[in-house]
């Protein structure tokens, strides 16, 4: 059995024969799952995105010579690579490339900007980072220019489109490489980053081996097959996107992806009804605007057939809009970057679709909800989700502190969400247990934006809490106590912006205080800071 990547924690040596045993693990890699795909499904169409339709055989083949391109630029097995891509053809062939290879693709998403990307870098030791020219008016390769001076690690920037400094994407094709090895099934593929709660986002190294079984059973859940055709909307990183079943499971199943670089409906609908678009996966608020737009009839959505939606909580009101306005199933789609994903079957009664976020993949997902003692609570009870199983990873990447508390000793992942389980095992997740904002299915760790904050001269304190909000579902506000000389909420959201935070992380409000609520344990009472912005 070969070593898994260093700072990576392995399942029990019991756990893993189990998980291969059950037929789990088959021993598959990205690098071969792509070959044999191209080799049963070659002129079938792969990808779509802007003017590019790739075939499977011209998507394996583009990858071949990519692998070659990296493996000449000195990549090589294991090195980190930042990819930080939008929704484009070239996201797929790169990671596909670094998947051949063995290295290993960190996913940033396109909203990150410097503190985040020279965090991902320096903590990766990342040696070489992937970006767009420019996208959404942003220039990527401004961003570049101080990452690089930043992280003597990263010996390369790849850019897809003008490079400026950097080196062309376009010019890393070469004649593909023979004898390289590959990596191994058991072998950490990528990381993902956490939507977190701590200080500094974490990073999760998913396997081969797991994460191909996670679209195996995404796929069968889903019912997709190479007929199917999924319109990826959201950015492609995002775990939802990428591999519920997302772009990898149609990929899997042999059927189309279609890419759009934005998700408004003024993109889409067209895409959807040019491309027969079968399926698709959105978080709450685009959800909501598509209902409203989707009344105007402009356009053509008769071939969806299911419309998936998670990241963050659906009313059951918009739930029951979908199958009238869209005229197709609703998928309610409740996962995590770490593991664990639930669905609503698409033969499920409306009640479950429209009032559940789903249950396991896996009859190997194990599930425990328990209370703030650590006990089991009673069925149908509320407390937080604890979950084990084949696709969910026991530890973050380099982080054996924290490891010790967002995992039990025997292995269990504290989700920090807090779920009540129905009688028929479907999920409800009623809140949250952790310092974290989602706002529309973004996350934010309070504790991050905090320490940012904290940085500035004229801040004493601060504490970030959510806010409800009734397009978001909730949005941020960050309370700050000055020092003698107050700055105002604009300065601080512009001092913000300077260190490079991504802008779904600038607080939503700011509201000046001179102290903070306590708890009893002399910790500052978030509960209570979101009672004085009721009252205010
Ligand atoms: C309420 N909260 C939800 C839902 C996620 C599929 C779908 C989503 C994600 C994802 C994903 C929710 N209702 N339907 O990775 O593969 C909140 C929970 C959870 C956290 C995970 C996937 N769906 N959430 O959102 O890693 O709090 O993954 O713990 O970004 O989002 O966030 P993330």
């Amino acid at each position: 059995e070969p070593t898994l990547l260093p700072g990576c924690t392995p399942w029990p040596e019991e756990f893993a024969a189990r998980y291969r045993q059950a037929g789990y693990w088959r021993g598959e890699t990205f690098g071969q799952m792509l070959r044999e795909r191209a080799q049963r499904h070659g002129d079938r169409t792969a990808l779509v995105a802007g003017t590019q339709r790739w075939s499977y055989r011209e998507f394996d083949e583009r990858t071949d010579r990519l692998v070659a391109g990296f493996h000449a630029l000195g990549i090589k097995p294991r090195d980190r690579v930042v990819v930080q891509l939008p929704n484009i053809a070239e996201f797929f062939e790169v990671v596909f490339a670094l998947f051949r290879l063995g290295a290993l693709p960190v996913f940033a998403l396109p909203a990150h900007r410097s503190a985040e990307i020279n965090y991902f870098c320096e903590f990766t030791e990342a040696v070489a980072y992937v970006i767009p020219d420019k996208h959404s008016g942003f220039d990527y390769r401004t961003l570049a220019e101080k990452v690089r001076g930043a992280v003597p690690s990263l010996r390369h920037v790849i850019v897809v489109g003008e490079a400026g400094p950097f080196t062309p994407l376009s010019q890393l094709y070469a004649s593909p490489a023979a004898g390289l090895p590959g990596p191994a099934p058991s072998d950490v593929a990528f990381f993902q980053l956490s939507g977190g709660s701590t200080g500094v986002p974490k990073l999760i190294p998913r396997t081969h081996d797991d994460y191909i079984y996670s679209l195996r059973g995404s796929v069968e859940i889903c019912g997709l097959d190479e007929t199917s055709v999924y319109l990826c909307a959201l950015p492609a990183a995002h775990n939802f996107p990428l591999s519920s079943p997302g772009v990898l499971g149609t990929l899997y199943a042999g059927g189309t992806a279609v890419l759009a670089l934005h998700p408004s409906p003024d993109q889409t609908f067209p895409l959807i009804e040019r491309e027969r678009v079968t399926l698709t996966a959105l978080v709450p608020p685009l959800a909501m605007i598509w209902l409203d737009a989707a009344k105007a009839r402009r356009h053509d959505l008769s071939s969806l057939k299911v419309l998936q939606v998670g990241g963050a909580r659906l009313s059951a009101e918009a739930a029951q809009r979908v199958r009238p306005t869209l005229g197709c199933t609703l998928q309610q789609v409740y996962g995590m970057a770490e593991g664990l994903v639930n669905y609503t079957r698409l033969d499920d009664p409306e009640e479950l679709i429209v009032a559940t976020q789903g249950r396991p993949i896996s009859p190997d997902d194990e599930i425990r909800i328990i209370d703030e003692d650590g006990r089991d609570v009673a069925p149908g009870e509320t407390g937080q989700l604890l979950t084990r199983g084949p696709y969910t990873i026991r530890g973050y990447y380099n982080a054996e502190a924290h490891n010790a508390r967002a995992f039990t000793s025997d292995g269990f992942y504290c989700t920090g969400d807090l779920v009540r389980v129905t009688p028929e095992g479907y999920m409800v997740v009623e809140g949250r247990a952790k310092d974290q904002i989602n706002r529309g299915g973004d996350k934010i760790a309070a504790e991050e934006v905090e320490n940012h904050l904290l940085a500035h001269p004229s801040v004493h304190d601060a504490a970030v809490i959510s806010i409800p909000d009734p397009f978001l579902g909730e949005r941020t506000c960050a309370f700050v106590i000055p020092r003698e000389a107050p700055p105002t909420a604009a300065t601080l959201t512009s001092f913000l912006r300077e260190r490079g935070l991504a802008a779904y992380k600038i607080p939503d409000r700011v509201e000046f205080v001179t102290t903070f609520p306590q708890t009893g344990v002399g910790k500052v009472s978030k509960k209570a800071l979101r009672e004085t912005l009721t009252r205010r």
